[in-house]
């Protein structure tokens, strides 16, 4: 098989997508041709707790324009859709697709207006009258902890709770030299994909289907979600999802709008189309992270970590979407991440709040694990006095333990972590940057050097493929795995051109149409190329072994002696006697084509290190990211400019959720960030100079050998850049502050140690 130790091109080949991306000659949802197609748009609650007394429409439904009004009557028995029970079967609560009797977020779809363009929709929405009844509302999901039941019939806002634990940790931390202790805020943040949400529906009244094109990243499962919602088959049901531009997690599940615009479009015969605003996304589409995570970690006098206790609370907002579970679900089983740690405990919660939904967001649940265990282990090292290396190093799960599996069931697979930090730091000369920094604080100057290292789970289940012979001898490939903008035509042409042994310019890629592949998964939790990319390359095998019987009949030789060749097949050794594939496509009796759905062994885990230098200036708190060095471990890596893209962008993320993002709620639940002048969104000048690198140690447990890449930015940063800050003021005594560092908390924090340490100095 392919168990490569490099990549495969090393002359890193460009993306085929760009041309028309770059030249705006994409085609997204709302470039769709709209002539006959009517517009809904939705009338959302302005509060974020009450109950409805009355709707008044009338208004509305004589607005100029307006075909149709629906409210939560009207959609009432629809069934709840489905919520992935990753953390065990629980009563999922129900995701109303309007409101009925009540509000639970600012944001929440009230009424949908359907009218013959989006202005008069618009129009007609300003004149919906709501009558609510405002009730107290919870929005920080620890208040919700203890406060009364959010929800009908429920006990407790606790919708999930699951712990796990191995050894004796309270032992553990009885027996330790030195115990740290973190708490940890994740900012709620925005995915802010650059296109919106957006979706048209059209009933086809004479094949009696209905067809959706989509911003989604998992176009199957929308199909399968609004199917069910709608109480159609599946084959009833297409989903085409376009250009899309960019996802994040954000776009994996369905939204009440679609299920609603799905649901209007075949309750009136039409074509319906509902493009989201940015403000919109912000107010109703679901946010990511949030959750605040307690942990300690104890240490004997060596700096072995001996035990590690966590408590993790999840908000989940309003109500759950299909994936709402899976932060809370990575974040436990990751633990104790790349480090052996005989004793460990974790408690994990999922609790609704008064919010948007919070959902899955480019990591999901691995930035967390890393986070806590990151701080735990600076923390630790500073009081041990240790160097952040040496205790890390200390710790490693060693190469030679793996594949490993874990007490909490997960199995680690190949990878070499110690290796990973090694790299990290003969490629950043770590060395030379700690003595800078030494030189630097003589000088007066704030600087800062901070480590993290992560693993993740990056490939896990199954995915479908098909490839088929054209004539000429080119071939179609379609893949399950959809796209975003992460290059995938460029990538998967490269896996299937390489197992034919043809040129990847003889190779189209196909994905986004659930009409193309009777069932498939889709673009999410880092698994395209490891899993989809493993279906294509069974499929193109199996391609090869369907066409080589027509390759013998042409060279008048046996099957067993045709061998795949460039181009074609030939007969072993007798390079002279060869057909290609032009020839094998005009002959064949039938059309060659294959479909292969790929189920991996066991889940891939990639790894990787992040070193960020940073600069704090002590009279105004703004935090200068100086240097940023990566090294990931995603296996085998078919396409190295895209691997190092896919890094840069889940940097950009990182530093974004560090220093900068954090959707804001205030105290009456209203969201003050519902818009980008108030969101701060990383930009080109927030980039440091980064300096990427690669370890490749092919996974064991799938064919490609391929781990995840999409997300590794995203974990690997954020803690490097918090330890960083904190060890740039480690001198002025500061021990902790929350993310995003921004001037303003970095400066209090600065003043507020000042006060202490002059406090001090007046009890003396
Ligand atoms: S957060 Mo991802 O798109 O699984």
């Amino acid at each position: 098989m392919n168990r490569c130790c490099d990549t495969w091109n090393p002359d890193r080949p460009g993306r085929r997508e760009d041309a028309a991306l770059l030249a705006g000659r994409g085609r997204f949802v709302a470039d769709l041709a709209a002539e006959g197609s009517l517009s809904a748009v939705f009338v959302r609650s302005p509060v974020p707790r009450a109950a409805i007394r009355a709707l008044r429409l009338q208004g509305a439904r004589a607005a100029r324009g307006v075909v149709a009004l629906y409210t939560g009557a009207d959609v009432a028995r629809l069934p709840r859709p489905r919520v992935n029970p990753v953390l065990g079967e629980f009563d999922a609560p129900a995701m109303p697709v309007l409101a009925q009797d009540e509000v639970r977020a600012v944001g929440q779809p009230v009424v949908a207006i359907v009218a013959d363009s989006e202005a008069a929709a618009l129009a007609a929405a300003d004149r919906v009258e709501m009558d609510l009844e405002a009730l107290e509302p919870v929005c920080d999901a620890e208040a919700a902890l203890t406060a009364p039941p959010l929800l009908p019939e429920r006990a407790s806002n606790v919708i999930v709770e699951e712990s796990w634990s191995s050894g004796d940790a309270e032992r553990a931390f009885r027996n330790a030299t030195v115990t740290a202790e973190v708490t940890i805020r994740h900012p709620r943040v925005a995915p802010a994909p650059l296109e919106c949400r957006a979706i048209a529906a059209e009933w086809d009244g004479d094949t009696q289907r209905l067809t959706i094109w989509s911003g989604t990243q998992t176009p199957h499962r929308a199909r399968n979600d609004i199917a069910h919602a709608l109480g159609l088959a599946r084959e009833r049901v297409r989903v085409i999802a376009p250009d899309v531009g960019g996802a994040f997690g954000m776009k994996a599940s369905v939204y009440p709008e679609d299920i609603a615009v799905a649901f209007v479009a075949c309750a009136l015969g039409r074509a319906v189309r509902w493009i989201a605003s940015r403000q919109e996304d912000f107010l109703s589409a679901t946010h990511g992270r949030g959750a605040v995570t307690r942990g300690r970690m104890a240490f004997d006098a060596e700096g072995r970590i001996l035990a590690l206790d966590t408590d993790m609370i999840f908000p989940l907002g309003a109500w759950l979407t299909f994936s709402a579970l899976v932060p809370a679900w990575n974040a436990s089983r990751i633990l104790p991440g790349p480090y052996a740690i005989e004793s460990v405990a974790v408690r994990v919660r999922g609790v609704v709040t008064n919010t948007v939904p919070v959902g899955i967001y480019r990591g999901a649940g691995r930035p967390e694990a890393a986070m806590l265990l990151e701080r735990l282990i600076e923390a630790g090292a500073r009081r041990l006095g240790f160097g952040p290396v040496v205790v890390r190093r200390r710790n490693l799960v060693p190469s030679e333990a793996l594949p490993l599996a874990r007490p909490n069931g997960t199995v680690l697979d190949a990878g070499d972590y110690r290796a990973v930090l090694a790299k990290t730091q003969a490629r950043a000369d770590d060395d030379r940057l700690r003595e800078g920094q030494r030189r630097r604080r003589e000088r007066g100057e704030a600087v800062g050097l901070g480590w993290s290292l992560y693993i993740e789970p990056c490939g896990r289940g199954w995915e479908s493929a098909s490839i088929a012979l054209e004539p000429g001898g080119r071939f179609t490939a379609v893949t399950g795995s959809s796209s975003q903008g992460q290059g995938r035509e460029t990538t998967f042409a490269l896996i299937a051109a390489r197992e034919l042994a043809v040129s990847p310019e003889s190779v189209s890629v196909m994905h986004g149409d659930t009409d193309a592949l009777s069932n498939a998964v889709g673009a999410l939790a880092s698994r395209s190329v490891a899993i989809g990319g493993s279906a294509l390359l069974q499929a193109a095998q199996a391609l090869v072994e369907k066409a080589r019987p027509v390759a013998a009949r042409l060279l008048n030789a046996a099957a067993s002696s045709v061998v795949n060749v460039d181009g074609g097949f030939a007969v072993s050794g007798r390079p002279d006697r060869s057909v290609g594939w032009e020839r094998i496509a005009a002959s064949a009796d039938n059309e060659l084509r294959t479909d292969a759905t790929y189920t991996a062994d066991e889940e891939a885990w990639g790894c990787g290190c992040c070193l960020a230098q940073v600069a704090v200036d002590i009279e105004t708190g703004r935090v200068t990211l100086e240097q940023l060095h990566y090294v990931d471990d995603a296996g085998t890596v078919v396409n190295p400019r895209l691997v190092d893209g896919q890094i840069v962008g889940g940097i950009a993320q990182g530093i974004g959720e560090a220093l900068l993002e954090r959707a804001v709620y205030d105290a009456d639940g209203q969201l003050l960030t519902g818009s980008l002048m108030d969101y701060a969104l990383p930009r080109a000048d927030d980039m440091p100079a980064t300096r990427l690198d690669r370890l490749c140690m092919p996974s064991v447990f799938n064919t490609l050998g391929a781990k995840g890449v999409g997300e590794a930015g995203t974990i690997g940063a954020p803690p490097a850049i918090v330890n960083a800050v904190l060890d740039a003021l480690a001198p002025l005594g500061v021990e902790a502050i929350d993310m995003p560092m921004t001037p303003e908390r970095v400066w209090r924090a600065i003043r507020n140690a000042e006060n202490r340490s002059d406090g001090k100095e007046k009890r003396r």
